[in-house]
């Protein structure tokens, strides 16, 4: 790691859609990274050629932002460890999660279909504090976004989405924010019904099948506990601590 110089890069893709009154930005793919000097024109392009040729339709807008990061400012952590959950049913995969996620917070189990329910039209997660039932997300609508993360030694350019690589990224660094209990997620994708429950002792539980498949409805909720650390260091570690996560690979 050492004379190591880091660069962040995040691209945003939107079209415009409506006429008149109801035109607006409808968000179509967005990716980052963390990577070498070396590799930031390479993963650059290959961010730009995702922009152009997601299913979701041709961009009008595409922002790509380029960052030097210092390397002392960058926490390595180890990824949590996978295991895997089969279930028949995604019914039955839906209870394990919510199962798993009572266990690791009294009280918050019956309150969970719920919170997912009011998850399904955010762009980022919710931030639940079990402590006192309330929501943290300084914009509700939005809710709060992780950011500033990327695998460590991860040189690859590949201008398509991995789920699953994507994710253990996202729920390493989440479960390291500080007042962090665990977090609940199924995939927006319509096409990906394999979701997770993660936390620093639960490690990253795949669970094979959250919700039937074409269901577009989908969603991220951290649960917090305001007893042990501030919602304003939480939401800052989320949204500003460069994190690169160790995947053993
Ligand atoms: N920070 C906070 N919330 C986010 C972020 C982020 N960076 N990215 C997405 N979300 C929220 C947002 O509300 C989405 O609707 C929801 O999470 C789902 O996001 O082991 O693909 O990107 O194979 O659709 C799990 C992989 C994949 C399971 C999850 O989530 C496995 C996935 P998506
Ligand atoms: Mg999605």
């Amino acid at each position: 790691m050492s004379d190591m110089e880091y660069y962040s890069l995040k691209m945003r893709a939107s079209q415009q859609v409506g006429e008149g009154e109801q035109k607006h930005e409808q968000h179509i793919s967005g990716a980052e990274r963390i990577v070498g000097r070396d590799s930031v024109e390479a993963v650059c392009s290959a961010m730009v050629k995702r922009a152009m040729t997601h299913s979701k339709g041709d961009p009008d807008f595409i922002n790509v932002k380029i960052e030097k990061v210092h390397e002392s400012d960058i926490q390595i952590l180890k990824a949590l460890p996978v295991t895997r959950v089969d279930v028949d049913t995604w019914q039955e995969g839906l209870e394990k999660a919510f199962g798993l996620i009572g266990d690791a917070a009294a009280g918050v189990r019956e309150k969970l279909p719920e919170l997912l329910r009011e998850t399904f039209p955010m762009r980022g997660a919710m931030l639940y504090d079990i402590a006192t039932g309330n929501r943290l997300e300084p914009d509700h609508e939005r809710g709060v976004r992780a950011t500033y993360m990327d695998a460590l030694h991860s040189s690859e350019v590949d201008g398509c989405k991995n789920h699953f690589n994507e994710a253990i990224v996202l729920a390493t660094k989440v479960a390291n924010a500080p007042g962090m209990v665990a977090e609940f997620c199924v995939s927006d994708d319509p096409n990906y019904v394999t979701g997770y429950v993660a936390s620093k002792e639960l490690g990253y539980v795949r669970i094979m099948k959250m919700k039937e498949m074409g269901d577009e409805n989908g969603g991220r909720i951290f649960l917090f506990d305001s007893r042990k650390a501030s919602a304003e260091e939480c939401i800052e570690y989320l949204q500003k601590k460069k994190v690169l996560v160790d995947v053993g690979a």
